[in-house]
């Protein structure tokens, strides 16, 4: 069953809709802080979290424009945290979800949070293909390599030997590769970042949002309950090493972005992929205004019966 998100009924200053843009007060983390998030203390999520409430203020995203959206998960909690509009929708069904609103509300920015099964277990057909037709917004994965919720299952991204209630001996399953399977997909904007290294995440984060296309950020992010140490060579605190994205890496080049993929893990940390192709948004739009032109003066019923008797 999904949950809708509704605003609070006092506004807070910041959320006043009907004030000139001028007067308006960016939205501070009191302002969008919903519920006290249920994580297990010191659980990655809270990073992406608390990031999202800052390109709020920093970005003067009005309330009205928020749109928060997750599927089933400890991660896809997430729009419950955040006080303003959003879905918490069906396990795996996020980006279809968001593709509607996204096709049907240009003047939003949408945000949609997962964990790694949400995106690549019973998520993964809506993946490939929200990445393919390029549908514009933002979709961070906090991929923890377990499944967080429902108490330590193996995930697609669990790797080779990790012991979990389905995998007891150890899972002998290939993890997939969530950057390569979002290249090959098509996906326009595809970076990996780590919940323990804040400015970098954010600037992960404000790149996808200004890319016009289907921005995609792997966000490793540690399940202290489950999988405690999974990112610790990721972690120069904890021992490991966070190299970045070479500075003369080309971007647009597909086979280096794939390339830059295939690293043993933690992997490599940056933005992998970044192509301007047409959005479906723009796609859409495109096929609805010259439909317009074409019954542009005909009251509703004409156009209706225009469409019937073609298909006479
Ligand atoms: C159709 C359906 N199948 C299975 C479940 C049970 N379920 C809930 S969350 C989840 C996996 C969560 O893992 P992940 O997406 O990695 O999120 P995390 O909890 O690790 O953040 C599963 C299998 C469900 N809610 N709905
Ligand atoms: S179980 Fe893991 S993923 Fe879920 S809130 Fe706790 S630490 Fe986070
Ligand atoms: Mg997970």
């Amino acid at each position: 069953m999904s949950t809708l998100t509704l605003p609070r009924t006092t506004l807070a200053p910041g959320i006043v809709p009907d004030l000139p843009e001028a007067e308006r007060k960016p939205l501070t983390k009191k302002d969008t802080a919903a519920d006290h998030p249920t994580w297990c203390p010191g659980c990655g999520d809270f990073s992406v979290l608390a990031l999202y409430y800052k390109i709020i203020e920093k970005r003067k995203i009005w309330h009205e424009k928020i749109c928060t959206i997750a599927g089933i998960g400890c991660s896809s909690r997430f729009p419950y945290f955040v006080q303003a509009h959003g879905a918490h929708f069906i396990h795996g069904r996020a980006l279809a979800f968001a593709s509607g609103v996204s096709l049907s509300r240009p003047d939003l920015h949408v945000f949609v949070f997962g964990g790694d099964g949400d995106a690549f277990s019973i998520g993964g057909n809506h993946f490939n293909h929200t990445a393919r037709k390029n549908v514009k917004l933002t979709y961070v994965v906090m991929d923890n390599h377990v499944y967080g919720l429902t108490k330590k299952q193996t995930s697609p991204t669990s790797p080779i030997g990790f012991k979990s209630k389905t995998d007891v001996w150890g899972s002998t399953d290939r993890p997939i590769n969530p950057m390569k399977q979002a290249i090959a997909a098509g996906a326009t904007f595809v970076a990996r970042s780590t919940a323990t290294n804040i400015p970098h995440l954010l600037k992960c984060m404000e790149a996808a949002m200004d890319h016009d296309g289907f921005s995609f950020i792997e966000c490793l992010s540690e399940c202290i309950e489950f999988y405690p140490g999974a990112f610790d060579g990721a972690n120069p605190r904890k021992g490991g090493s966070f190299p970045e994205v070479p500075v003369e890496h080309d971007v647009t080049d597909e086979y280096a972005a794939y390339k830059l993929a295939d690293a043993e893990g933690p992997g490599v940390f940056g933005i992998f992929y970044q192509v301007k192709r047409p959005t479906k948004n723009a796609n859409e739009a495109k096929l609805i205004a010259e439909h317009r032109s074409k019954v542009e003066g005909l009251a509703d019923w004409q156009i209706l019966k225009k469409s019937f008797d073609r298909m006479k």
